[in-house]
C-alpha cells in the first residue's frame, strides 16, 4: 500500500453512517473515494456524497458510490481532500487541478474538513513551491492582473494541458497564476485576494482545515487544530 492510500484509508475511518460527505479531487482523494465506496459496498455504510469536481464525480460513479448534486445540500458533515501546500498553522494552497470553487464551497460548508497530504507538501509559507491559482471571470482577467500589479504581484494566465491555449475551468473561468514577490501570511494573502473584484475564487484556504493527515514512509501523523 502506498502512502496516499494509507492516509486515505485512515481518513475514511472518520466517516460514520448517515453522514453527508464531500469528496475531494486528485490522486489522494481518489483513494479516499475508493475506500468509501468499498465501505459502502462491503459494510453497508450509508452516506450521502457530493463531488468537488467532474473528475471526482467520475471516480465516485466508477466505484459505485451514489452522489447528490451540490445544489441539494445546505451543509456537510465531513469533507476530505488533498492539497498542494500546507503550512504549520494548517493554511492550504489548493487548485493545481481545476474546480477550486467547488472545493472551497465544500470546505466552508462542512462541519469538519480533513486534508490528506504526504510530507513533501509541508511548507513554511504559501506559494513556496507553487504559484497561487486564481479563477477569474474571463472578461476581467486583465483588470485583475492590473490590480495585482499595483500590489507588486506578477501573474500569468495558465495554459491548458496541451499547451496550445488557455486553461478553462468547468465553470468557464480563466486561471491566473501568481508569483509572490515576498512572503505573505496566509490571512493577509486571503484578505488581499478576497478584495479584488473579478476573482471568482482563489487557491488560498485559510482557517478552513480542521485536521491535516500527513503520510511519511508508511506512517500517518494526524494534526488537529
Ligand atoms: C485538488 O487536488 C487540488 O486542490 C489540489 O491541487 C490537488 C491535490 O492532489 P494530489 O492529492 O494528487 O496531490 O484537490
Amino acid at each position: 500500500m502506498n502512502d496516499k492510500q494509507l492516509v486515505a484509508i485512515q481518513a475514511a475511518q472518520h466517516v460514520q453512517d448517515g453522514m453527508v460527505v464531500g469528496l475531494g479531487t486528485g490522486s489522494t482523494a481518489n483513494y479516499f473515494i475508493e475506500e468509501l465506496a468499498r465501505r459502502h459496498r462491503d459494510e453497508g455504510l450509508h452516506i450521502t456524497a457530493a463531488a468537488s469536481s467532474v473528475a471526482s464525480t467520475i471516480q465516485a460513479q466508477t466505484h459505485g458510490l451514489p452522489l447528490v448534486a451540490l445544489e441539494h445540500l445546505g451543509r456537510l458533515d465531513l469533507y476530505v481532500d488533498g492539497a498542494d501546500e500546507v503550512t504549520t498553522n494548517l493554511a492550504l494552497l489548493k487548485g493545481r487541478g481545476y474546480d477550486l470553487v467547488r472545493e472551497k464551497l465544500l470546505a466552508r460548508a462542512s462541519e469538519r474538513f480533513i486534508v490528506l497530504v504526504d510530507k513533501s507538501k509541508l511548507v513554511g509559507h504559501l506559494g513556496e513551491k507553487f504559484p497561487i491559482p486564481l479563477e477569474v471571470i474571463p472578461f476581467a482577467w486583465q483588470l485583475v492582473q492590473a490590480s495585482l500589479q499595483q500590489l507588486g504581484i506578477a501573474s500569468s494566465l495558465r495554459q491548458n494541458a496541451a499547451k496550445d491555449g488557455w486553461a478553462i475551468t468547468s465553470h468557464g473561468s480563466l486561471v491566473l497564476e501568481l508569483t509572490l514577490p515576498k512572503t505573505f501570511k496566509s490571512d493577509e494573502l486571503n484578505r488581499l485576494l478576497n478584495d479584488i473584484p473579478g476573482i471568482v475564487e482563489h487557491g488560498v484556504f485559510d482557517e478552513l482545515a480542521d485536521a491535516v493527515f500527513v503520510a511519511d514512509n508508511g506512517q500517518v501523523e494526524e494534526i488537529w487544530k
